[in-house]
């Protein structure tokens, strides 16, 4: 039987930095993100003091997987550092060619995006900027700010989300501030995809 999705209003609060309703909320602390990181062991460090912050969480509306629709909402990454670098998500590929925009809302921040052939892009974002990711290309954001960077995000339904490249190989760049300023730099632990 086909699925009937009604029409219907949803509403982003700013002020609460909430979607309402949404059909998914996911926080993601340091030590499911620790993996991700370039400098794991300074994450092990703040873990070891007994400490696990929240590093990013996100709400979503999701109608459902079916093609043709659209899934969206908003992601908040926290201010702060696992060393020297930036708090950010852990990044992904869309397993399918879909796309993906990102519309800064608060604060400042990086889309980093990196395609199949390892090329790298990266976009600064900032209130009424707009990122984006071409399909094929892989994306993470950066908190590069010293306020929460929030942005609306949406993208196909049916995209799906491949996070095991990125945990397992990295991104090329990472992003580090060094001597108070913004780098983005080689990333030390990052495996080509060929190897
Ligand atoms: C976004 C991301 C969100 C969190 O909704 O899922 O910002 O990032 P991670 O998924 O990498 O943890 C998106 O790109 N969806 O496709
Ligand atoms: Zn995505």
């Amino acid at each position: 039987m086909s699925e009937t999705i009604e029409p219907r209003k949803i509403v982003i609060d700013l002020k609460k930095l909430i979607v309402e309703p949404y059909t998914r909320k996911k926080e993601v602390k340091l030590s499911e993100l620790k993996d991700y990181c370039a400098y794991p062991e300074d994450a092990e460090k703040i873990l070891a003091k007994g400490e696990d912050p929240v590093i990013y969480e996100y709400y979503e509306y999701t109608p459902t997987e079916k093609p043709g629709n659209i899934n969206f909402g908003l992601t908040i990454i926290y201010p702060g550092k696992i060393g020297k670098e930036y708090y950010m998500t852990k990044g992904h590929f869309h397993e399918k060619d879909a796309a993906e925009f990102y519309f800064c809302l608060k604060g400042k921040g990086l889309l980093l995006m990196q395609n199949k052939l390892g090329e790298v892009a990266t976009i600064e974002l900032e209130p009424g900027s707009l990122g984006y990711v071409p399909p094929g290309w892989g994306h993470r954001t950066i908190n590069t700010g010293r306020g929460k960077f929030v942005f609306f995000f949406a993208y196909p339904s049916d995209a799906g989300h491949d996070y095991m490249l990125v945990k397992e190989k990295g991104f090329a760049k990472i992003v580090i501030e060094e001597a108070k300023t913004v780098k983005i730099i080689d990333n030390p632990r990052y495996q080509k995809l060929s190897q």
